[in-house]
């Protein structure tokens, strides 16, 4: 054995008991031990090398001998304190190592889809003023959105919101930029309702928009069925009417997802399809307000809720368990994905 593997032996080593450290001081020390063995070697080494051998021997009586007193020194703390014999100059066991929140697995799959086709990702404050979470986008001044009952406002200043949905970003992105813009903003946003199991006051979404020149619904179209492959591996999309202040046509999509993997009653409720988000033109009056000619440029958007999404991909069957963070649930998302 090298003097450094020697060293790395001594450095390592415990001693649960007083047997035990005894018979490591004989090994090492002792009158037949290892370092008294080496000694009577030197005779072999050059004598150029015997001050450095000379050297490297007492390293290891020093180290042997520091190892015994900090053990010696621990244990007899330990008896003081009455303690169990506990060593606490032990090598910790393996760290055991956490793993990633199932709403940050889905959150950058989503991205890395939607940034693979040229979109970047933008984002903004959690608290909003009123022009950016409503007002700009078309939301009227009666609407139930901006009711107390659904959002929580700063009770300090009644222009200021917790922010209700991420196009508040986007107001902002379309303020300060030129288009082209293609972007997703990922986020946290909060509604002021009830708490159960699909329903959660906080949550994450991620909503995307796309501004050109001539962006039309077939666009939309054909970058939602992108999306919609590339993350669930499904071909067959539908779009259903809707409503939303801020695009006109709105749209709900669904992907066709089968009765025959419908491996729980909750997930297409027996019709085979599965809701994933909601999207639709820009409504020319969002544009106008965040400085855009609509006119000349037109575009498309779309939002989807990151819980829904990570709930069908793990099979979560209550919202609830992405916020406790439960550590048996959280270790059971360990190479999940
Ligand atoms: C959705 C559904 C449809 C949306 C609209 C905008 C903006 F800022 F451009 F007006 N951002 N996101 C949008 C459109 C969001 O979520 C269900």
């Amino acid at each position: 054995m090298s003097q450094e593997e020697l060293l790395k032996e001594i450095e390592a080593f415990s001693a649960s008991s007083a047997e035990e450290l005894e018979a490591f001081r004989l090994k090492f020390l002792g009158k037949k031990g290892l370092i008294k063995d080496l000694s009577a070697t030197i005779k072999d080494v050059e004598p150029s090398e015997r001050k450095a051998f000379g050297q490297r021997l007492n390293q290891l009586k020093t180290a042997v001998q520091e190892k015994i007193d900090v053990l010696k020194d621990a244990m007899s703390s330990n008896e003081q304190a009455g303690g169990p014999g506990v060593d606490p100059t032990r090598p910790s066991g393996e760290e055991e190592l956490g793993s990633e929140h199932p709403v940050s697995m889905v959150r950058r799959e989503i991205e890395a889809i939607f940034q693979r086709i040229g979109f970047s990702i933008a984002e903004g404050p959690e608290i909003e003023d009123d022009w950016h979470n409503f007002s700009a986008l078309n939301f009227p001044e009666e609407h139930p959105a901006r009711d107390m009952q659904d959002t929580f406002f700063i009770e300090k200043n009644p222009d200021m919101a917790l922010r209700t949905h991420t196009s508040s970003v986007q107001v902002r992105v379309m303020e300060s930029q030129k288009p082209p813009i293609r972007i997703i903003a990922p986020g946290r946003v909060y509604r002021n309702e009830a708490i159960s199991s699909r329903s959660h006051c906080i949550f994450h979404q991620v909503e995307g928009l796309y501004i050109d020149k001539g962006v039309s619904f077939a666009d939309m179209k054909q970058t939602i069925e992108y999306f919609a492959k590339a993350f669930f591996g499904k071909t067959k999309i539908r779009l259903r009417p809707s409503y939303f202040p801020f695009t006109e046509p709105s749209a709900e999509v669904d992907v066709y997802w089968g009765l025959e993997n419908e491996t729980d009653y909750r997930i297409t409720k027996g019709t085979g399809w599965l809701e994933i988000m909601g999207c639709g033109m820009v409504d020319p009056n969002v544009l106008k307000a965040s400085g855009i000619d609509p006119d000349v440029y037109s575009g498309f958007a779309f939002g989807m809720g990151i819980e829904r999404i990570a709930m069908n991909r793990f099979g979560i069957g209550d919202i609830r368990m992405l916020f406790e963070n439960d550590i048996r649930f959280l270790k059971q998302m360990k190479g999940a994905w």
